[in-house]
């Protein structure tokens, strides 16, 4: 059984690169990012630093999508430059640590911020809450009521609870990402 989930989830990833698309994965710091991408690549991606003086961006590109990754919060100086960072991608992923309850303050925050850009009201997000394998890590629901998701009218939002650390729940995770990329 056990074979047959990671043949499907190799058959995914090599749907999800050969897919045309921009996104941008965001979150707090330490929510699980870079692992994140690691796990849905392998490893196996080219990066580039973007240089921006202070603002620390990533663009990693593997097959046909490009990925543009960048730890938010705590920067209020550097939120004009979100709106560059996002304008025209297929989808904006944003990654909650689902364990720690402390920060989860600041992530709902921080979502809210990035969502009121008026340039990127017309892009899906995707609200991951990482980290499900850990204990007291919030389900879907807890992390909707947590990010107050509902509130959230006027675009398309979807969460899903993965663990990247485990691969739990990155097909639905590519599977969603895939349809973003065929919209355009
Ligand atoms: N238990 C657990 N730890 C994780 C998971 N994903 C990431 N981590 C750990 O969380 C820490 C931060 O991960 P990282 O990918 O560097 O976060 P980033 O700052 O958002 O890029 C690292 O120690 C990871 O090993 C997960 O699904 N479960
Ligand atoms: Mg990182």
């Amino acid at each position: 059984m056990a074979a047959f989930i990671q043949a499907v989830l190799d058959w995914l990833r090599s749907l999800f690169f050969k897919t045309e698309m921009e996104l941008t994965l965001v979150g707090l710091q330490n929510s699980g990012k870079t692992t994140l991408v690691n796990v849905i690549a392998l490893g196996q991606f080219s990066e580039d630093m973007i240089p921006t003086v202070g603002f620390n961006m990533r663009k990693v590109t593997k097959g046909s999508v490009t990925m543009k990754l960048w730890d938010i919060g705590g920067q209020p100086r550097f939120r004009s430059m979100w709106e560059r960072y996002c304008r025209g991608v297929n989808a904006i992923v944003f990654v909650v640590d689902a364990a720690d309850h402390e920060k989860m303050d600041a992530a709902r925050t921080e979502l809210r911020n990035l969502l009121d850009k008026p340039q990127l009201t017309d892009i899906p997000v995707l609200v991951l809450g990482n980290k499900n394998d850990l204990p007291g890590a919030l389900t879907v629901e807890e992390l909707i009521d947590a990010m107050n998701l509902k509130q959230i009218a006027s675009r398309e939002v979807s969460c899903y609870s993965i663990s990247a650390k485990n691969q739990v729940n990155i097909d639905i995770t590519l599977q969603w990402l895939i349809k973003k990329g065929k919209g355009k």
